[in-house]
C-alpha cells in the first residue's frame, strides 16, 4: 500500500487531494506543511487519523525534509507561497518557498529514489490576447510575469534539470484557475462570495475583461492522481477544463446566484502587470492518460462552491478581516 507525502495538503488544493486520495485509493497521507496564513488544521478536519497525519513543518528544513522523504515513495508537491497580490507586496517569502522548498525536496528525492510529483500552474507561460486562438500547450515558452509566477516557472526548471542531469522519477503538471471548497477568502471568487455574504459590493480589478480558464479542485486532484498512476517519468503534462470565463462574468454570475443585482460591484484599481488571459490545451492529458474533467457545468460548480461558503462561515470568518484590511490598504 501506497503512503504519499503531500506537501502544502492543509492549503486549498493540497486539501482536496487528501480527500480525493482517501476516496478514491487506499492509500494513507502524510501532510507536511507549515500551517502558514494559507494552511489550517480545520481545512483536514473529521479525516480519518489511522490515514492522515499531520506534520507541521517547513519544505526548507533538510533534516526534516530528508527524514519524511526517507520512508514515503510517493511525495505530491503543492506547497507554495500561491497569491500573486502578495508577492507583488513582499515576493522574500515566495523566493524562499517556491525555489528553495522545492529544491530541498529535490535534493532529497534525488537520495532517496522517491517518485516526485511537482504542481505547478498554468501561470508560467505568460498570458494570451484575448482574440488568440492559440492556447497553452506543454511546448509553450516559459514567460512568467509577476514574482509568484516567476518563481513557480524556476521551480519548473529546476525539476527538469533534476531529472535530465540525475535522473530523478518527476513528472509535473500545469494547472490552471481552480475553485471549490477551502480557497483562501484572499482570492477571487471565495473573496466575492464572502463579501456578498458580508453585504460588501464585490471589487473586480481594472476593467474585469481579464480571462482566466475555471477547473474545479477536484478536478485538478483526479488529473494529478492518474498523472500519478500512469504518467511518463519526466513529462509535463497541462491540465484545464475548457473553463475560460473574464471576471466581469463571473461576479456577475456570483450576485446572481446569491439573490444580488448582477451590476452590484465596484470597480477598483487594476493589479500591477495583471495577466490578461489564459487558456489551457489539455489534450495531451486527456489522449494520454484517459483524464476528463466531472465538472464540466461551471455555473453548477460555482452554485456547490457558494453553498460551501454559506455552510462552512466557521472555516473562513477567522481570515476574513485581516484579508479585507489588506486590500483596503492597497486601495483594492
Ligand atoms: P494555498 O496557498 O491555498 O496553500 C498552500 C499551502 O502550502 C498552505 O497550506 C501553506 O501553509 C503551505 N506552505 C506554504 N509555505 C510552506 C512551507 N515553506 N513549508 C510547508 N508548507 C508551506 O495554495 P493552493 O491554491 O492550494 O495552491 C497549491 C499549489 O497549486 C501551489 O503550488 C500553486 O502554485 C498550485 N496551483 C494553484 C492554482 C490555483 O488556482 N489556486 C492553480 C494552479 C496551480
Ligand atoms: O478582488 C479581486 N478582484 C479581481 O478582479 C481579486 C482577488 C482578483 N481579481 C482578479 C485578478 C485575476 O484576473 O480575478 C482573477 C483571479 O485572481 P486570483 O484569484 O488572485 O487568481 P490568479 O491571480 O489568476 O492566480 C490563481 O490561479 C493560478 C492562483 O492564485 C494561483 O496560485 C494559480 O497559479
Amino acid at each position: 500500500m501506497t503512503t504519499y507525502l503531500v506537501t502544502g495538503g492543509a492549503g486549498f488544493i493540497g486539501s482536496n487531494f487528501v480527500r480525493h486520495v482517501l476516496e478514491h485509493t487506499d492509500a494513507e497521507v502524510t501532510v507536511l506543511d507549515l500551517l502558514t496564513y494559507a494552511g489550517s488544521r480545520a481545512s483536514l478536519e473529521g479525516l480519518p487519523p489511522d490515514r492522515v497525519t499531520l506534520v507541521e513543518g517547513d519544505i526548507c528544513d533538510p533534516a526534516l525534509v530528508e527524514a519524511l522523504v526517507a520512508r514515503h515513495p510517493v511525495v505530491v508537491h503543492f506547497a507554495a507561497e500561491s497569491h500573486n497580490d502578495n508577492s507583488l507586496h513582499d515576493p522574500s517569502p515566495f523566493l524562499q518557498t517556491n525555489l528553495i522548498g522545492t529544491y530541498t525536496l529535490l535534493e532529497a528525492v534525488r537520495r532517496h529514489g522517491a517518485r516526485y510529483h511537482h504542481i505547478s500552474t498554468d501561470e508560467v507561460y505568460g498570458d494570451l490576447e484575448l482574440d488568440d486562438p492559440q492556447r497553452f500547450t506543454e511546448t509553450t515558452p516559459y514567460n512568467p510575469s509577476s514574482p509568484y509566477s516567476s518563481t513557480k516557472a524556476g521551480s519548473d526548471l529546476l525539476v527538469r534539470a533534476w531529472v535530465r542531469s540525475f535522473g530523478v522519477l518527476a513528472t509535473i503538471s500545469n494547472c490552471s484557475n481552480n475553485y471549490g471548497p477551502f480557497q483562501h477568502v484572499e482570492k477571487f471568487i471565495p473573496r466575492q462570495i464572502t463579501n456578498v455574504v458580508d453585504g460588501v459590493r464585490p471589487k473586480l480589478y481594472g476593467a474585469g475583461r481579464n480571462v482566466r480558464d475555471w477547473i474545479h479542485a477536484d478536478d485538478h486532484s483526479a488529473a494529478v492522481l492518474r498523472i500519478l498512476e500512469r504518467g511518463r517519468i519526466g513529462e509535463t503534462y497541462l491540465v484545464g477544463a475548457d473553463g475560460e470565463k473574464n471576471n466581469q462574468e463571473v461576479i456577475e454570475a456570483i450576485l446572481t446566484l446569491m439573490g444580488r443585482p448582477a451590476d452590484a460591484y465596484d470597480h477598483v484599481s487594476d493589479r500591477a502587470g495583471h495577466d490578461l488571459r489564459y487558456a489551457i490545451d489539455s489534450t495531451k492529458l486527456r489522449t494520454e492518460l484517459g483524464w476528463a474533467p466531472r465538472y464540466r457545468d461551471f455555473a453548477a460548480g460555482l452554485e456547490q462552491t457558494v453553498a460551501w461558503y454559506r455552510d462552512n462561515e466557521a472555516w473562513w470568518r477567522p481570515q476574513k478581516a485581516a484579508t479585507e484590511a489588506r486590500y483596503a490598504a492597497a486601495g483594492q
